[in-house]
């Protein structure tokens, strides 16, 4: 065992000292309450830290500020300026990824595997980004117009954004908001998840070593329903981008009526994963194993409906439950860990909540069903990869995300009623198909009602692919030139020449 001892842990360089701060206009600052609340690392359930509390106050002075740098200084950094700070910002990731991965880890629980490994992801999307920086342009349009005018738009950064992400991927999540921000000139207040806000901040103090001027980007951290929600009601912000549960992102369509935000809005998922019998069965079962069990099933995407084709539907979720016993569960510091803790004790009480249930809706499970408690694994909050069997549609375990490592498999005989089950859901972010039939992964790409389809594969992304919602998994895109586009207004330009 490579197990970092909760003592080195404790001595992170971030981790000691006084309670975490909020960043506000280039300061770091108490809440104005004064209050503080303490973060967990859930693998051991030891307190890493305390954490600045913010509410409506700290918000008001956090959007004050950015607003004072989007109408001051910052409107002054023109495109080539704003890639150079993304540039920068991505060596300075670079330069401190270990221990960023490593607050990610001890904060929110993924392997460290994991963490260790999102290097290319996070430094890619801000690269990309930098890129968008210097690609923003309007367009020149013919007009019919009687008489001579000249009819050009411009496009323009919205202003004050206000980023709330969850705690699944905290790093990842942080330069997906603030990537965009820096590339378009708009300026951002984050809120991080209570439970996972230790990278976010630590990423300030990056952004500052850039030199991105104060203002730009501030952090408050805090809870969901005092700073986040004041963040959406306030009335001068002017765009909100949310990744979340679908009922806060609800809330955050009513909260954000009185000055009508733009709202990109990327929630969960309940996504079907279709495996046909002509599939590379080799390949099949990790990937529709992993599809879900990766980050212990805390992906917005995951692929929880495995819908079978029944000829092999017994083989095929026996291996999938054979493959998930193989997986390494454990402390996440460990590098040979492969399944972390879930993030919380509420998670913890959530996904088992889930795994009483399948069992009494009658489903079968082939693996896992049960939290894990043996040694050391008691104070953390683990839970097997679990597989059910034998799950019918109208289950709740088929129809409600779960946020946690576990599979329904269902069976189905036909392509035309496959995609029909397979679109009964009330969201559409993912979706995969493994055959090794073109015509039919074409069609089937073509009728699925989901963001993202992924064939003879899972999770594929990247910075200049969109991603995003259909139906309930929200709406708007993340990465991708229409990501960009998201954080700017277009104005039209009226000239009579004539
Ligand atoms: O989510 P919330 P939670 C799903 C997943 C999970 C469930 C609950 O199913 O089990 O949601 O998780 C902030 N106004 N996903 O409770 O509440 C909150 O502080 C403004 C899917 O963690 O959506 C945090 O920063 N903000 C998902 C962020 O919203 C509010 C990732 C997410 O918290 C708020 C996470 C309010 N009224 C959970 N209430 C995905 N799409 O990846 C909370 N927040």
């Amino acid at each position: 065992m490579n197990v970092i001892s909760p003592m080195i842990a404790d001595r992170h360089p971030f981790l000691t000292g006084k309670p975490k701060r909020l960043f506000i206009d280039g300061k770091w600052v108490e809440a104005v309450s004064g209050k503080t609340f303490e973060t967990h690392n859930p693998s051991t359930g030891d307190v890493l830290a305390s954490v600045a509390e913010g509410d409506s106050a700290d918000i008001d002075r956090a959007v004050a500020a950015a607003r004072r740098a989007f109408n001051g200084p910052w409107r002054k950094f023109k495109p080539y300026a704003r890639q150079a700070l993304l540039l920068k910002l991505a060596d300075l990731i670079e330069a401190h990824l270990d221990e960023l991965a490593t607050l990610d880890t001890l904060d929110m629980g993924a392997p460290i595997a994991r963490t260790g490994g999102s290097r290319q992801r996070v430094l890619g999307l801000l690269r990309y980004y930098a890129g968008q920086a210097t690609s923003i342009h309007g367009e020149t349009i013919e007009n019919s117009l009687p008489g001579e005018y000249v009819s050009y738009t411009l496009k323009e950064p919205l202003g004050v954004v206000g980023a709330i992400i969850p705690w699944n991927s905290p790093l990842i999540s942080s330069v997906w908001k603030i990537g965009p921000v820096l590339a378009t000139g708009c300026t951002v207040v984050l809120k991080p998840a209570e439970e996972a806000s230790l990278s976010p901040l630590r990423l300030a103090e990056l952004c500052q070593e850039a030199g991105i001027p104060p203002g730009v980007v501030n952090v408050v951290t805090g809870y969901g329903e005092t700073a986040g929600s004041a963040l959406t009601r306030h009335l001068d912000v002017d765009k909100v981008a949310f990744t979340g549960s679908h009922v806060t992102g609800q809330k955050i369509i009513q909260a954000s009526a009185g000055n009508l935000k733009r709202l990109s809005l990327e929630l969960g998922g309940k996504s079907p994963d279709v495996v046909f019998a002509d599939a590379d069965l080799d390949a099949a079962v990790p990937g529709a194993a992993m599809a879900v069990f990766a980050n212990s099933g805390q992906i917005c995407s995951a692929g929880t409906r495995l819908f079978v084709e029944q000829k092999i539907y017994e083989e095929f979720t026996a291996r999938v439950a054979d493959f998930s016993r193989t997986l390494r569960v454990g402390n996440s510091m460990d590098s040979e860990t492969q399944i972390g803790p879930l993030v919380s004790s509420e998670q913890l009480d959530r996904v088992t909540g889930y795994l009483s249930l399948g069992q009494q809706e009658g489903a079968r499970a082939l693996s896992g069903g049960a939290q894990l408690t043996e040694g050391d694994m008691a104070k953390g909050f683990f839970v097997p990869p679990t597989v059910f069997a034998d799950v019918k549609d109208d289950m709740r375990i088929a129809q409600e995300e779960i946020f946690g490592p576990v599979i329904s498999a269902i069976p189905f005989t036909d392509f035309d009623e496959v995609i029909e089950r397979a679109n009964k859901t009330t969201f559409g972010l993912g979706s995969g198909v493994w055959t090794r039939d073109l015509s039919r992964a074409h069609r089937m790409a073509a009728r699925i009602s989901a963001g993202s389809v992924w064939i003879n594969c899972y999770q594929a992304m990247d910075p200049a692919v969109p991603f995003g919602g259909y139906k309930m998994s929200g709406y708007g895109r993340e990465s991708g030139k229409q990501h960009v586009d998201e954080y700017l207004n277009v104005k039209s330009v009226w000239i009579k020449t004539a």
